[in-house]
């Protein structure tokens, strides 16, 4: 489950610009609210009210404005902010109007977020989306906006969110380490796929190019095509047109990402190999062993579309699946651990059903990047347009998009991972996901599919499990494979799935 981000970490507190906090106080005073450390990136604007880090109101000699704040002084920041989560709209916004510190706490555009979505507004697919949570919920226009100098405000919790939205992201994607580089091919052929990459991250350049929507989709193009197509977007549903509205104008630190899994259906798309297809599989991923499943197949293809520091925070991918993504237009920077990794800042309850990761994309770049790229296991790369990447079952993942931009993609069964993704059905059944809910019993579906129509491939996979779990018994002895799905021996917690570590091969 994931924390809202205002229910961060309790961090100690950081002079603005400062990235790590460990030498505190060692920066020259930023009396304005101005940005003078380059490790932040120059990209961090001084804060719009003026608001700073904590840190600074040691060099601060006037009169700090959280003296105003009378009793509720001794209440900590995440303490109070949690406190407005319960005020309805009108008060938040008056509350605000009470002094400096509470405007700062009270303009918080995440707690506006919440109001929004429980609103009547929360429900509607097309309105005037105003640049913040606030101002739409409040319908202000730009003129409207509170210009109040809050620059005797510190505070971290404030000021934490405003630099998350505004970090400069190229200080992580770039200069990648040779060994962590995800390898790029301009194609590849389905035996090199089956013997050789079906478990390992890679990017395929040359390999989607004859796809029309490569040639045909832009922001731009979808725009003018599809605005009025409502499109799923996390918890709302909106307008396209109300989708561009946002993206084009918000400082989200986590930007609203569009993944619908019906846009094919919405946008009256053919996919797949045949007359008119906007695009379809690429040959090298070979035969997905899913589409036994027909319909009953469970949710498999996303419409991908987001803004500039959007994406997916770190997950692996639903049912041990393994996927493609392509880049229609922008990029996206890809950070990967195999199955069995310890992923710095992401922590996993013991059946691996619940995986928390309670920080923003920006905050885990923040916070563990730098102690997550020294990991021996650690892949990176940058998808660009017209690029194909590669995520193999079970394989850890964040992605964040370096531009706005529009990707497709799908999860798949290849053969190699068949063992995988049934014991996955069978063993983590609490966590299998996608399927309809009159698909009662997936495991059992997939193998009498398999069972009748492939029973060669049943027979491999029954074969994967067997091995699987003869490997597992020898490192645990049979007494402990018994019950849950085993886990990693010796580490505080697994990330595995158990059966499905990098290294197990076709037996
Ligand atoms: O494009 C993204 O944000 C990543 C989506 C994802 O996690 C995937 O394709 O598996
Ligand atoms: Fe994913």
């Amino acid at each position: 489950m994931l924390l809202p981000s205002h229910q961060r970490q309790i961090r100690s507190c950081a002079l603005e610009g400062e990235v790590d906090g460990s030498h505190p106080l060692s920066h020259p005073v930023i009396a304005n609210g101005g940005q003078d450390d380059s490790s932040l990136g120059s990209s961090v604007p001084p804060h719009p009210f003026g608001i700073k880090p904590l840190g600074n109101k040691y060099f601060f000699n006037g009169e700090d404005a959280r003296t105003s704040l009378g009793v509720l002084q001794i209440v900590p920041d995440e303490i109070l902010m949690q406190f407005l989560e319960y005020l309805d709209a009108r008060t938040l916004r008056l509350f605000g109007y009470t002094c400096k510190f509470l405007l700062g706490c009270c303009m918080a555009d995440d707690i506006w977020k919440a109001i929004f979505l429980e609103s009547d507004l929360g429900n509607k697919s097309s309105f005037e989306w105003r640049g913040s949570w606030r101002a739409t919920v409040l319908d202000l226009s730009p003129e409207q906006s509170i210009r109040v100098d809050c620059s005797s405000v510190f505070s971290d919790v404030l000021h934490r969110p405003f630099v998350c939205s505004h970090i400069s992201l190229s200080q992580y994607t770039k200069n990648i380490p040779t060994t962590n580089e995800i390898d790029r091919f301009e194609d590849l052929s389905y035996e090199d796929f089956a013997g050789k990459w079906s478990k390992k991250p890679f990017i395929l350049t040359e390999c989607i190019q004859a796809w029309p929507v490569t040639k045909s989709w832009t922001l731009e193009s979808l725009l003018s095509q599809y605005s009025d197509v409502v499109f799923r977007a996390e918890a709302v549903d909106w307008s396209f047109k109300t989708y561009c509205q946002y993206m084009r104008n918000s400082q989200d630190e986590s930007p609203l990402y569009l993944f619908d899994r019906k846009f094919a259906e919405k946008m009256s798309l053919k996919v797949g190999k045949e007359e008119g297809a906007a695009y379809w599989k690429p040959d090298c991923f070979g035969p997905d062993l899913f589409e036994l499943l027909g319909t009953e197949r469970p949710a498999h293809r996303w419409l991908i579309i987001g803004p500039e520091r959007s994406g997916s925070t770190f997950h692996k991918d639903p049912n041990a699946t393994s996927a493609w993504n392509a880049v229609i237009q922008g990029a996206k920077y890809w950070i990967m651990f195999p199955p069995s990794a310890s992923v710095p800042g992401v922590f996993v309850s013991k059946d691996s059903s619940e995986v928390t990761s309670p920080l923003s994309i920006a905050e885990w770049l923040l916070e563990f990047h730098s102690e997550a790229r020294k990991l021996p296991e650690c892949k990176e790369g940058i998808c660009k347009t017209g690029e194909i990447l590669h995520v193999p079952s079970g394989w850890w993942h964040l992605v964040v998009n370096l531009e706005d931009g529009i990707a497709l993609t799908q999860n798949f069964v290849p053969e190699s991972h068949l063992g995988g993704v049934m014991s996955f059905l069978k063993d983590k059944a609490d966590q299998v996901s996608g399927f309809e809910d009159e698909v009662a019993d997936p495991y059992a579906l997939f193998t009498s599919r398999l069972r009748e129509e492939r029973p060669d491939l049943l027979e491999v996979g029954l074969r994967q499990l067997a091995e699987k779990k003869r490997r597992w018994d020898s490192v645990v002895g049979d007494d402990e494979s018994s019950g849950d799905q085993p886990q990693k021996k010796n580490t505080g917690f697994s990330f595995g799935f158990g059966f499905e570590e990098e290294d197990d091969e076709v037996p």
